[in-house]
């Protein structure tokens, strides 16, 4: 084993609630069956290359506070293997089943489309090595078509079609990489896929452009073989205007248009649902309903900040929300729970990475046992169920199957003389009923 800035760790133990250790998992006992099945496959946890091994804690007013050993290293393909010498060591002592990357995180750029490419094949072929004396395992794969000055205007949507075919060079590379590496899915994160101004931007082109992107993407993964799941991962704005992902429901609408709808799902952000003016729960509940759940990148956002922070979760209430509408979607099958989580720029040493995952992980399985028992004490679904009890009647189902048009279900309204009064929603007692299941 190298030696690493995480390789002084032991590995982080399930304890239990009681332990004393602040390196330990306290809820997040892995093999615990749940719902016929341990913890640690329904939560599929994965650790985000990027933010854990690259991120410098740099932001807009300040430079880099967080010590990479590895940056040191002149040789740039040396420090690439460096940092996948780290990476390991931390995915070991974490002992969580996945990690995710973009091909930026892992393989520094070329000099030419093709150096860049053979760069990504000579670390994924390292990682091979490693992945067989290491346990974790690859959640997903994506490119990075948003760091570089070349994609400023976008990548599958951008006005200059090299960019385009660049675009298309790199995630061919990485979805061969991906599949290579045996990882469960390929996502799609449009990091400039949008517009600063109407005023430069064809849109209608654009999206047709996007269409054509994924389309090709689509079809390359049956071609190629990959038998994981193509992802796309909704986000507003930032470092856009407007995106065109901006959520669930408006890349569902994209998908429809272009025939992929049951080709493509989703991997949903909590901070991106946030920043698109709505819940995580809602995200999820809304993938669910179209049939596109696919994966969730778990994180949270500061509601004071309206930026894209990137933090460890800490909400149980909200978490549990999120994991209650996981386990009625039916779980989240080839997806899983990546940290897309960062600690913040004061947390700069390697035990603070630590402590940010443990805490994380504790925090979401924590989340999942409580919305398992919520579904399984089923008190708030048969109070939902209830709500909706007379849609079971007769004529309420005819109104709902299209057997009665609307001037028919008019004239039966007038001849019964219908006059339907308030119905409490009750939200206080399902709120309290949460509250009780939590704490
Ligand atoms: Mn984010």
């Amino acid at each position: 084993m190298a030696d690493t800035i995480f390789s002084n760790f032991d590995v982080i133990k399930f304890e239990g609630p009681e332990s004393n250790n602040p390196l330990s998992y306290r809820y997040y006992d892995a093999d615990r069956v749940v719902f016929g099945k341990p913890l640690k496959d329904h939560l599929r946890f994965a650790v985000a290359y990027w933010h854990s091994l690259t991120l410098t804690g740099s932001d807009p007013f300040g430079g880099a506070t967080i010590h990479r050993p590895w940056s040191a290293i002149a040789d740039p393909m040396e420090a690439a293997r460096g940092k996948a010498d780290a990476a390991f060591e931390l995915f070991r002592v974490l002992d969580l089943p996945f990690h995710c990357w973009h091909d930026r995180d892992i393989a520094p750029e070329g000099e030419s489309l093709a150096e860049t490419i053979a760069n990504l094949q000579t670390i994924g072929e390292y990682f091979a090595t490693k992945m067989e004396s290491y346990k974790s395992r690859l959640l997903w794969g994506t490119a990075n078509l948003f760091s570089h000055p070349r994609f400023m205007a976008g990548a599958a949507t951008n006005p200059d079609p090299d960019v385009f075919a660049w675009s298309a060079a790199i995630v061919k590379s990485c979805m061969d990489l991906t599949r290579q590496l045996g990882g469960s899915n390929y996502v799609l994160w449009g990091g400039r896929e949008g517009y600063e101004t109407l005023l430069n931007t064809d849109m209608d082109h654009e999206l047709q452009q996007i269409g054509r992107f994924i389309s090709l993407v689509v079809e390359y993964k049956h071609r190629s073989g990959f038998e994981g799941q193509i992802l796309i991962e909704p986000k507003p704005k930032e470092p856009t205007a407007h995106q065109y992902d901006f959520d669930t429901a408006t890349v569902y609408g994209f998908l429809k248009r272009f025939g992929l709808e049951k080709e493509v799902k989703v991997n949903l952000e909590a901070n991106h649902a946030l920043l698109a003016g709505h819940s995580f729960e809602h995200e999820i509940a809304t993938a669910s309903s179209l049939g596109i759940l696919g994966s969730l990148d778990i994180n949270r956002g500061d509601a004071l900040l309206g930026w894209d922070t990137d933090q460890f979760p800490n909400e149980l209430w909200a978490m549990t929300m999120s994991m209650y509408h996981v386990i009625k979607a039916g779980g989240l099958g080839l997806g899983g729970c990546n940290f897309d989580a960062k600690v913040r720029r004061q947390s700069f040493t390697p035990e603070d990475m630590i402590h940010a995952h443990a805490g994380g992980v504790d925090l979401c399985a924590l989340a999942f046992i409580k919305a398992a028992k919520i579904v399984e004490e089923g008190k708030l679904d048969s109070l939902v169920t209830a709500r909706y009890a007379d849609w079971q009647k007769p004529y309420a189902n005819a109104m709902l199957s299209g057997s009665v048009s609307l001037d028919e279900i008019a004239a039966k309204a007038l001849e019964e003389n219908i006059n339907p009064q308030p119905r409490s929603g009750k939200q206080e007692q399902h709120e309290n009923l949460l509250v009780r299941s939590i704490y």
